[in-house]
């Protein structure tokens, strides 16, 4: 009795924490604000906790395991469940020292996000035939020492990986690179286009690349800072849009509608455009094909997927920015 009580104790904190994991993780990687409380640490402090409690729970499911009486897709869940969590979890630490990459054919950010789907798949189902329902005795004051013990715990062990290991680390979990990497958001092809044929339609104005060069431009770093898990910080050179609309003769709606040749599109709010760029030079030369040449978008403090590359028009747009889609479609 003693013993499947603190079993489900165990279940419970791990399908709390399992819970946690997941919002933190979805959140930082998508929304990737830097808030005072650092999403990813406590990522990061949730699967520090998991494997806090990795012998505990092992006690436990070692006693269930060799139970007869419990069918055998109950027993394979349980296994397939602590698979997919310890998979997520040390690929999720290993990818945060951004020491490793790749395993095999696939990158740790892969790796990390299946096993996580996976993990949430399998606990549903876990759960659905085995489940655990919080009592009130659950809460007893010993119950809550341990817990606290556990968080005090895993915020230790989460400072120290931060600062041994995970050092390097932005607040959205990615790691750091000197060069960009050629990334597309689904499967763009990189379109060649030719410098002498650009037009860029802005609003009803089309601008060839010498129109676009002789906008008033200027030179600042950008971090770019992709969801699939790395940042890079650069020097770019271009021109906000706000002063090529006005440039143009063109008054954004509520939002500006920017797209690429490729017809890969992201609705920019008409209050944002101070902070939003149109650049041409990236270190000191040239957009290359792969990184949006000839023109691109630069978006300070957003997500990799803003960054539109191989621009060919700018619209003003009635489309308040939050009705389009949370990710690109395409
Ligand atoms: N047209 C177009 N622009 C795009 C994408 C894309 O697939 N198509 N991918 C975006 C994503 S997800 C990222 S992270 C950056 C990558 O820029 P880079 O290839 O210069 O590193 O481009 C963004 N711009
Ligand atoms: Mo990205």
């Amino acid at each position: 009795m003693r013993l499947r009580q603190g079993g489900r104790r165990v279940d419970l904190v791990l399908g709390l924490l399992l819970l946690a994991g997941v919002l933190t993780g979805i959140t930082a990687n998508t929304i990737g604000v830097d808030w005072p409380l650092d999403l990813i640490q406590i990522h990061a402090g949730a699967a520090l906790a998991i494997l806090l409690l990795t012998p505990w729970k092992f006690v436990v499911a070692r006693g269930g395991l060799r139970k007869k009486r419990r069918p055998w897709p109950t027993k394979g869940l349980s296994l397939a469940l602590a698979f997919f969590v310890l998979v997520t979890a040390g690929s999720g630490l290993l990818h945060s020292t951004g020491r490793v990459e790749f395993v095999g054919p696939l990158t740790l950010m892969q790796i990390h996000v299946g096993s996580a789907v996976g993990a949430v798949t399998v606990l549903v189902a876990h759960f659905l035939l085995h489940a655990v329902r919080p009592r009130r005795q659950d809460a007893d004051r010993r119950a809550l020492l341990r817990l606290a013990v556990l968080g005090g715990a895993a915020a230790v062990a989460t400072a120290a990986w931060d600062t041994w290991a995970a050092a390097n680390r932005r607040f959205t979990g990615s790691v750091p690179k000197a060069e960009l990497e050629v990334t597309a958001w689904i499967n763009d092809g990189i379109p060649e286009l030719d410098p002498a044929a650009y037009r860029l339609r802005a609003g009803k104005a089309q601008l060839d690349l010498d129109a676009v060069l002789a906008l008033p431009r200027e030179t600042f770093e950008a971090v770019l800072d992709c969801t699939s898990g790395w940042y890079s910080s650069q020097r770019w050179q271009g021109v906000r849009l706000s002063v090529l609309l006005t440039a143009a003769g063109v008054t954004p709606g509520r939002s500006v509608e920017v797209r690429s040749a490729t017809g890969f599109a992201r609705w920019f709010g008409a209050e944002t455009l101070d902070n939003v760029w149109l650049v041409t030079h990236v270190g000191g030369f040239p957009l290359s094909y792969g990184h949006g040449f000839p023109a691109r978008i630069v978006a300070p403090g957003r997500r990799g997927f803003w960054w539109v590359k191989w621009v060919t028009s700018i619209q003003p747009s009635d489309r308040p920015p939050w009705a389009q889609s949370f990710f690109p479609l395409s």
